[in-house]
Parts: structure tokens; sequence; C-alpha cells
């Protein structure tokens, strides 16, 4: 007999334990149906979990959002790793790390400069809309995000840090200057800095650089001091970001994810939201409106 343990119930509390589960699947080998069979019950089982995600929200001193890639998905930006992700279609290592640039910067600039029309023609949703009211309302709030899409400040977050760079920065490869680029498309591919005249590459993070030391510091200063993280739209798959939700707990802070997938993470979380942030964080800023 196959016995396959279904152990995604929302809610699912650390507290209560990691070895119970809400259901089991049975599989005989000679019988061609599944048996569910009720378990246990978790003291979150049958109870609405947007309003634990309230109550939460609410009850938090110091909230820390970690965000990624999923978090943008319902305003139609590409996720990296998911079914349609851009990793599916692109290599990374022709595209997005230091070598790849070296050898084909205009390749490089063509591809983000694609990734920068369907940026700007697409909005912020619903899941970015509610964090940035929970900052206006919060008197401790912060996002840390791996997006270089901008889409946190567009929908009106300022406590934000970009982990990974802005796709609208661009970087003098000679000087380090930064300068902000908002063109679409951007004309003479790959520019050169209107300064000194050498190349430009996109001010993100690629594969194999190392994150800005002051951004990296104060992603970790704050997930240290939290005490509730949301882990939201992100594989955490991609280091150093992955390690921070991981900081969090460490210092005792309550870990809840939102992903319509578990993740390498998930086994760690306190509170798992199985589905689309663009729906569950609207459902939870609707409990915490009715809690007052
Ligand atoms: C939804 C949803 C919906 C879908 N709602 N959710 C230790 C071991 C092995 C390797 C390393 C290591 N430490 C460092 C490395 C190397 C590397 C790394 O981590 N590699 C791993 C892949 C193994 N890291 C680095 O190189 C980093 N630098 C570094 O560590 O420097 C020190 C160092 C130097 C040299 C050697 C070793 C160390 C830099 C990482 C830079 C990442 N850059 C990119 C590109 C940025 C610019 C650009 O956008 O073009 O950043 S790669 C890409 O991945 C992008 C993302 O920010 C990042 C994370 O992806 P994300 O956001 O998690 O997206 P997905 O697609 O993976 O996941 C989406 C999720 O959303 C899924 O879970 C879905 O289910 C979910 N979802 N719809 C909610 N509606």
């Amino acid at each position: 007999m196959n016995l396959l343990i279904y152990n995604e119930y929302p809610g699912k509390s650390r507290k209560a334990g990691k070895d119970v589960f809400d259901f089991c699947i049975f599989r005989t080998n000679t019988l061609s149906y599944f048996l569910l069979v009720r378990l246990s019950r978790r003291p979150n089982a049958g109870r609405r979990t947007d309003n634990k995600g309230g109550v939460l929200v609410q009850n938090a001193r110091h909230i820390v959002v970690l965000t990624g890639s999923g978090i943008s998905a319902e305003s139609g930006i590409p996720t990296f790793r998911g079914k349609d992700g851009l990793w599916r279609q692109y290599r990374a290592e022709q595209l997005a790390t230091p070598a790849a640039f070296d050898r084909d910067p205009r390749l490089v600039w063509e591809w983000y400069d694609w990734r920068r029309g369907i940026i700007g023609a697409k909005q912020p949703n619903p899941g970015h809309n509610v964090l940035a009211g929970w900052e206006k309302r919060r008197a401790s709030f912060s996002i840390i995000t791996q997006n270089i899409d901008g889409f946190h400040q567009k929908a009106g977050s300022e406590n934000v840090i970009e982990l990974h760079g802005n796709i609208w920065k661009v970087r003098c490869t000679e000087e380090g200057t930064v300068f902000d680029n908002n063109e679409i498309p951007i004309g003479n591919l790959p520019p050169h800095c209107p300064d000194c005249g050498a190349l430009l590459r996109p001010h993100v993070v690629w594969f194999g650089e190392s994150l800005e030391m002051g951004v990296l510091s104060d992603a970790f200063r704050l997930s240290g001091e939290c005490d509730l993280m949301f882990v939201i739209g992100t594989s955490a798959l991609v280091q150093p970001a992955a390690s921070l939700p991981l900081a969090a707990r460490e210092a005792g802070s309550v870990l809840v994810e939102i992903n319509p997938d578990t993740t390498p993470l998930s086994p760690a979380v306190d509170f798992s939201f199985r589905g689309a942030s663009g729906e569950i964080l609207p459902r939870i800023e609707t409990a915490l409106k009715v809690s007052g």
C-alpha cells in the first residue's frame, strides 16, 4: 500500500507540530481509488486563515515583507522559474551574468529592453496595493524585494529595499555612476554613458555578482528585527535573498508564506497561504478591516 501525505492545508502552524497532518491519502495497489482520512484537527483547521492573517498583521510590531517575481505575476510580468518563466525560454548564463554582458552587451541589452517594454505597459496589482496601504497604517513596515520592476514604489510603497536593483536605472561600467532611464525602447543599443562615453549596463544584480553591501546589511538587519515576515511570490531558491526568512525565524519572527506552490522554505514557515497574492492579500486586508 502506498501512503501519500497531503500536507498543504492552509494555516499550518509550526507550533502545532510539523508531524501533525490534516489529511492522509492512501492508495492501494489493488484498488483504483483514494481514501481520504482526517487524522487530526489543527487549531486553525476549518477556520478562515484570512482572519488569522488579519490578526497576525494587527498584532505585529515590526513587519517585513520579502517579495519575489510571483507578486507581479498577476500584473502580467513573467516570473523566472514558473511554467512560462523566463528561465524556461532563455538561458540565465547568456543574459544575466557579467560574462554574458562582456561577451555580447547588445544581446543582453535587447533582452532588458524587451522586458522594460513589458513592465512599462503594466501596472501594480491588488497585492502591491494592499502592501502599500499597510505601510501607511503601520509604524514599522518594510518591503524587501528581489524584483526590479519598481511596482511596489509605483503602488505607493516607500520603505522598499531592492536587493537586485531596478530595471529603470542604468550604470556606467567605468565610473559606476547610476542614472535613471525610463526610455522605452532605449534608442541605440547598447547605450553609452553621457559623461564619459563608456558602456552603460542595467543597474541590476546578475548571477555571480555581489549584492550592494549596504542594501544587504539593511535587509538582514530588518529581517532580524521583525516579529512578522511575509514571504510572497518567491521560489526561495536564490541566495542570499532566500536566507532572509531564515534569519527572521532564527530571531523569533513568525513566518507567513503566500505562494500557489510549495517552496524549500515551506516546511519552515508558520502559516502557508496557498494561492495568488493578488487574491490572498486583499482577503487578509478585508479580514483586517472587519476586525477593526
Ligand atoms: C506566485 C504567483 C502569484 C507565481 N502569487 N506567488 C549558495 C549555493 C549555490 C549557489 C549560490 C549560493 N549563494 C549564491 C549562489 C549563487 C547564486 C544563486 O543563488 N544561485 C541559485 C540559483 C542556486 N546567487 C548569486 O549569484 C547572487 N550573488 C551572490 O550570492 O553573490 C555572492 C557570490 C558571488 C559569487 C559566487 C557565490 C556567491 C546574485 C543573485 C542575483 C539574482 N539575479 C536575478 C536577475 C535579476 C535581474 C533581472 O531581473 O534580470 O534575480 S535571477 C532571478 O531570480 C531574479 C530574481 O530576483 C531571483 C529570484 O527569483 P524569484 O523572484 O524567486 O522568482 P521565481 O520565478 O524563482 O519564483 C516565483 C515564485 O512565485 C514561484 O514560487 C511561484 O510559485 C510564485 N508565484 N504566481 C504569488 N500570483
